[in-house]
């Protein structure tokens, strides 16, 4: 797929982020393409049941000199018919009156692209999976009321190449990180900063004064994750700990 096509193609880009992480992924070069070629674009910040209130807001403010923004959640439709009448909005769309209006929709991997669509349309009209690079190739989504969707396969910028980072955002699943237990434990210190409160009573453990590997220790004990000897199995619990984040279990 070439972004450029689809920056072509459409009348108005979405460009769907991470609520959790909006800077992490924003794809600078892509929001570049889009002001060359004149198109309006929206940011999208997805996954928004994941992320405190206060926080969306504060994103928000920092992100709207760059483009409109609004928050939603594909998963709960949360946010999705304000979504619709923002794309008619910034469109324009009175002025194409012959025919329907092409959203193209762009982000990083697994941010909810597809999600987003089917939360807009009400239908599962696009397929969507926790595991990322599940969009191949361009499709064409009709949402009804003049407005076709361009679902697209997720780009990552060219310089991100740091395999924590693409755990973190769910580009690379767990059996796919060499390095699990690094990535585990970048969550455990996320959540310990940001909200230890949702860590502690998702796993049952307390972390006041532990480090990371300390918490990771304690999470695999409470799981029985143990090896032969009984010390505590931390790659299989890094494991447990990456998939809860990933499928959105675990709020910051
Ligand atoms: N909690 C939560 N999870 C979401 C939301 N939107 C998507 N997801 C989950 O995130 C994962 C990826 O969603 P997709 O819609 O397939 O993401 P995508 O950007 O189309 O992914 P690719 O096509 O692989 O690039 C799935 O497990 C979704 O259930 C949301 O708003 N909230
Ligand atoms: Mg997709």
């Amino acid at each position: 797929m070439l972004v450029s096509d689809v920056i072509r193609q459409a009348d108005i880009l979405l460009e769907i982020v991470d609520a959790r992480f909006p800077d992490e992924t924003r794809n600078s070069a892509v929001e570049k393409e889009i002001r060359r070629a004149g198109k309006p674009f929206i940011i999208v910040l997805n996954k928004c049941d994941l992320v405190s209130k206060e926080k969306l807001v504060k994103a928000r403010s920092r992100l709207s000199g760059t483009a409109p923004t609004v928050f939603v959640s594909g998963k709960d439709r949360y946010g999705t018919t304000m979504l619709r009448h923002r794309i008619l909005e910034v469109v324009q769309a009175s002025s194409i009156r012959d025919r329907d209006i092409l959203v193209g929709c762009l982000g990083y991997p697994n941010t909810g692209k597809s999600s987003v669509i089917n939360g807009v349309t009400g239908r599962h009209r696009a397929g969507t999976s926790s595991i990322s690079g599940h969009t191949r190739g361009l499709q064409h989504v009709n949402a009804g009321s003049r407005i076709k969707f361009i679902d697209t396969p997720g780009v990552i910028p060219s310089d991100e190449s740091d395999e924590i980072m693409q755990g973190v955002l769910g580009v690379k699943d767990a059996t796919h990180l060499k390095d699990s237990i690094g990535v585990a434990l970048k969550i455990i210190e996320m959540m310990c900063s940001e909200n230890k409160v949702s860590l502690e009573s998702f796993y049952k453990v307390g972390t006041e004064g532990q480090d990371a590997c300390e918490v990771l220790g304690l999470i695999g004990l409470q799981n029985g994750f143990l090896k032969k000897k009984g010390e505590v199995d931390e790659t299989r619990t890094a494991i447990r700990v990456i998939n809860d984040w990933q499928r959105g279990q675990l709020i910051v």
